[in-house]
């Protein structure tokens, strides 16, 4: 007895960690294509552990459909193959969000899904499990999983906000290559490595230039003066802290890290705050570990939040030009907390909350 589990797009980086979250064991394969996805550390329990599941299947595309994934046979995506789940946890891009999360709703799943497609539909909850949980007992069918940028900072600022509420936010990021996928990440390596054997470097494939050695002020797609990662940013934060009123800048940069995103956030809260007491709310908060010690050398950095389900906050400080506003840096492991272990974590708060139960068909939400 337990859960039905469908996972849509099993076969890439994030379904990967989802699966490791859902307590799948790696087998060499999965070590070979999640070489730069490390295994949780040791003591660090699978996000899922205590999920009552009777079966885990995978899906991926018609290219991959009968292949064994860590010993289970995925599955094409078909009216037929979508029946019987209780939830389906989803990260296959936003076409296949778009398409197959109703349809697998209607069929009586709870959908989590972790790409852009349904994030800011009104019907849609858009969730951080520490931050906004109380958001799931509306949801039709399909609930939305944050943008990795996103997820990992409202984690450090919900404490804040609900002490001092928040007026103002500058945020900058640092984005690992990861983010964009495994084919960003073995460019990378590739291009490192002809760097330094002085060989010709590749044309660069996933970004608009080389990415070793370099910082490139432009992650995600413009879409106007902005790129689509920063409305997200914008939009998504205002969406999941509840508060339309929050003026919000960002600038979303990608580095030459593998994995791990960090980020500045400049945060004016609309009470006054104390950079002791926000480490107090900081320290106490679920989820955070706090690393702010920087005489002694220690702060968040992307190689320490590899691996955690945490978010690793520091440098937390008094913005001098400013006695309402407060510096800190945030650093999360993208893949995990900024993409599968919330999935995962969301679907256990489902569960905890009893709403993993089927949508009415003409209750879950469309898109226009
Ligand atoms: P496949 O491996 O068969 O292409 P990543 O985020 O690493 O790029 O992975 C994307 C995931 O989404 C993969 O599991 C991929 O499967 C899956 N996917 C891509 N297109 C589709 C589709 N049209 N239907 C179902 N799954 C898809
Ligand atoms: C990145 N945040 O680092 C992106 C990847 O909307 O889920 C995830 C995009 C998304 O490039």
């Amino acid at each position: 007895n337990g859960y039905r589990i469908a996972v849509v797009g099993a076969t890439g980086q994030v379904g990967g960690v989802l699966l490791d979250e859902l307590g799948v064991a790696r087998d060499d394969d999965a070590r070979d294509a999640l070489a730069a996805v490390r295994e949780a550390r040791d003591g660090v329990a699978p996000a899922g552990e205590g999920l009552p599941i009777s079966e885990i299947v995978p899906f991926a595309s018609a290219r991959s459909a009968g292949r064994t994934l860590r010993g289970l046979t995925v599955q094409p995506l078909t009216d037929e193959t979508i029946q019987g789940f209780d939830l389906a946890v989803f990260s296959a891009g936003g076409a296949t969000s778009r398409e197959w999360a109703p349809k697998f709703a209607r069929a009586g799943a709870v959908v989590v899904d972790n790409s852009s497609a349904w994030r800011m539909h009104d019907d849609v909850p858009l969730v951080v499990s520490e931050v906004n949980p109380e958001a799931l007992d509306e949801h039709r069918g399909i609930v939305a999983n944050p943008n990795c940028s996103t997820m990992q900072l409202m984690v450090a600022l919900r404490p804040l906000q609900q002490e001092a509420g928040i007026e103002r936010l500058v945020v900058s990021t640092y984005q690992a290559v990861s983010g964009t996928g495994k084919v960003a990440v073995d460019e990378l390596l590739e291009e490192s490595r002809a760097v330094l054997d002085g060989t010709p470097v590749p044309a660069p494939r996933s970004y608009a230039h080389q990415i070793a050695f370099n910082v490139l002020p432009h992650a995600g797609s413009f879409v106007d003066d902005h790129t689509d990662e920063e409305h997200k940013l914008i939009n998504e934060t205002r969406k999941i802290l509840g508060d339309q009123t929050i003026r919000v800048s960002a600038t979303c940069v990608r580095v030459p890290v593998i994995n791990g995103h960090s980020e500045t956030a400049n945060v004016e809260t609309r009470e006054p705050l104390s950079p002791e007491r926000a480490r107090e709310l900081l320290e106490a908060a679920p989820g955070v570990l706090v690393r702010d010690d920087p005489a002694g050398g220690v702060y968040p950095l992307a190689i320490d939040a590899d691996g955690r389900p945490e978010v690793l906050v520091g440098r937390i400080r008094r913005d001098p030009g400013n006695d309402r506003a407060l510096d800190l840096f945030v650093v999360g492991d993208n893949l995990r907390k900024g993409a599968a272990t919330n999935t995962i974590q969301l679907a256990k708060v489902l569960h905890e909350r009893g709403l993993v139960r089927p949508t009415a068909p003409d209750a879950v939400p469309t898109l226009g």
